[in-house]
């Protein structure tokens, strides 16, 4: 497929200094079908343009599109070391319930926030609209984010017993931010406070030709842009003002987690209190991991990279270390992160300090629909035509000074939906949360209420909303069920 530029004469009455600007890095095609374009049409792809990094732009393009960046590793790579999901067990035992107590501390004086990146675009799963939206609750199909929002409302009403507000900070993208904002006025804030929910939108990057490295024209007036990441979080906390809101509020600790995952312990005391007092934490960023399924699973691996916690994602791990095994036969490399953490605001200030702060940008192949240039015609191209840039939160790791993992119960906090189907699908959701729920049920001594298969398996479908427990020994206090029926689904 070739481009033709256009020539300058072809962008008929574009103002000159875009024109100039934007011929300067090779890109005046952008400016293809200016003469055609009514005033509001030029008026948004000026302040698009206008918006990305130009000057920044060609070596980008000469150090992703022209070239395939290798992961610089580092030399030396350890495995992370983890706080055991059991305090008593592991190399390191440590006071879970001191921990607790410290981090339930600093819920009841308002120092805590939670915090959603919600701005990707849910392509995977084939669902257009907010992936918040999706239907997350196994029985009542509540949508992911009502599952989070009760966690809240959970953890304010047990943890700062009606005191101060646990803020809620969401994380959209442009594409999706009007009708995340539109979804939870229609749903009332899920009973939240709307003065304490706050919706900001990441930052975008330019989708680039794969073959040619220009930036892609969604319309005629329109560039095609990409989220820049969930790693433009810690830039986009920055300047929309969430931090300065958090300050004024009294707020130190955010809650970082994705919008995937309904079974996500939003706001965790324990972990909290790890990552605020444990004496090899700097306080700055820390994360949680589970014992990663198979070698295979595609998972970021925390890691100690000469000497600092660091994430090496699936695509990037070697493979001779990805396989490695324990004595034992355990993965030595076990590691998996699961996108939670914790991370200070006096960390996500330091970061921005002295202006424009960017995680290095991974490279992604995609395939991005466009308008060419040449022709005026939509492409919908067959193959991948684009490169995408992103940054990824955990990038920022190494960049703290002490960051500690701690371990967590994969069935206990972690059920992504990301593909419509096979692994991490809304089936394996439900089923996690089912297997939770007769864990829970288990421990509290009903565990012969829930049927199962020959194989053991639960053989019914149930959901517990956090207002109801947000673990087993509140499950009790709570009520339990009476016998469930086989093939039964149960909200509680
Ligand atoms: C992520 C991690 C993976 C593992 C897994 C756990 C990366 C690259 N990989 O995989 O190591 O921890 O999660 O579930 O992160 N998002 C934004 N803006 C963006 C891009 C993403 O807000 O520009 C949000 C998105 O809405 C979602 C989350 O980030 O909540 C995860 O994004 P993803 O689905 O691209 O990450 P995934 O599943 O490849």
């Amino acid at each position: 497929m070739t481009h033709h530029a256009p020539t300058v004469a072809a962008s008929g009455g574009a103002p000159t200094d875009l024109l100039r600007r934007l011929s300067a890095i090779g890109q005046e095609h952008v400016l293809a079908f200016w003469a055609e374009l009514g005033d509001s049409e030029r008026r948004s792809l000026q302040h698009q343009i206008d918006s990305l990094d130009l000057d920044g732009l060609p070596r980008l393009i000469e150090q992703y599109v022209r070239n395939k960046p290798r992961a610089d590793l580092g030399s030396d790579i350890q495995p992370a070391l983890c706080y055991s999901a059991d305090h008593a067990r592991g190399t390191r035992p440590w006071d879970r319930a001191r921990y607790a107590d410290q981090g339930r501390a600093l819920i009841a004086a308002g120092k805590v926030a939670a915090f959603t990146v919600a701005g990707g675009q849910g392509s995977r799963l084939g669902f257009e609209g907010p992936k918040g939206c999706y239907p997350g609750g196994a029985v009542t199909d509540k949508p992911l984010f009502q599952c989070l929002a009760e966690w809240i409302l959970a953890a304010r009403r047990r943890w700062a017993h009606g005191g101060p507000a646990i803020p809620w900070y969401i994380m959209t993208s442009p594409i999706n931010h009007e009708p995340t904002v539109a979804f939870f006025r229609q749903h009332r804030f899920f009973g939240l406070n709307e003065r304490d929910v706050m919706f900001f939108p990441q930052g975008v990057m330019p989708s680039l030709d794969m073959a040619t490295g220009r930036v892609l024209l969604d319309q005629k007036h329109a560039l095609a842009l990409n989220p820049d990441g969930h790693g433009g979080s810690l830039r986009a906390l920055f300047t929309s003002g969430a931090i300065d809101d958090m300050r004024r509020r009294g707020v130190e600790q955010i809650s970082y987690t994705q919008i995937d995952n309904p079974l996500v312990r939003v706001i965790d005391p324990a972990f909290l209190g790890l990552h605020a007092f444990a004496p090899d934490s700097s306080g700055e960023m820390s994360s949680k991991m589970v014992t990663k399924a198979h070698a295979g699973e595609k998972v970021g691996v925390l890691c100690r990279v000469n000497g600092r916690t660091t994430v090496i994602e699936y695509s990037d791990m070697p493979e001779a270390l990805n396989n490695a095994t324990n004595p034992d036969g355990s993965l030595r490399f076990n590691a998996g992160s699961i996108a939670i953490h914790v991370i200070s605001v006096a960390f996500v200030r330091r970061l921005n300090e002295g202006g424009r702060f960017n995680l290095p940008y991974h490279r992604a192949e995609k395939k991005v629909p466009f308008t060419d240039p040449a022709t005026g015609r939509r492409v919908e191209p067959a193959s991948n035509n684009a490169v995408k840039l992103e940054t990824f939160v955990f990038d920022a790791l190494p960049l703290a000074e002490r960051s500690i993992v701690l371990e967590t119960d994969r069935t206990d906090e972690f059920a992504p939906i990301k593909n419509a189907s096979g692994p991490d699908s809304p089936e394996t959701c439900r089923r996690l949360q089912t297997l939770r729920a007769a864990r829970w049920l288990e421990a509290a001594g009903a565990g012969d209420r829930v049927p199962r298969t020959d194989a053991g398996e639960p053989d019914c479908t149930i959901e517990i909303s956090p207002l109801t427990a947000m673990d087993a020994a509140e499950l009790q206090a709570a009520g339990l069920p009476g016998p469930i029926a086989r093939g039964a689904r149960v909200a509680l």
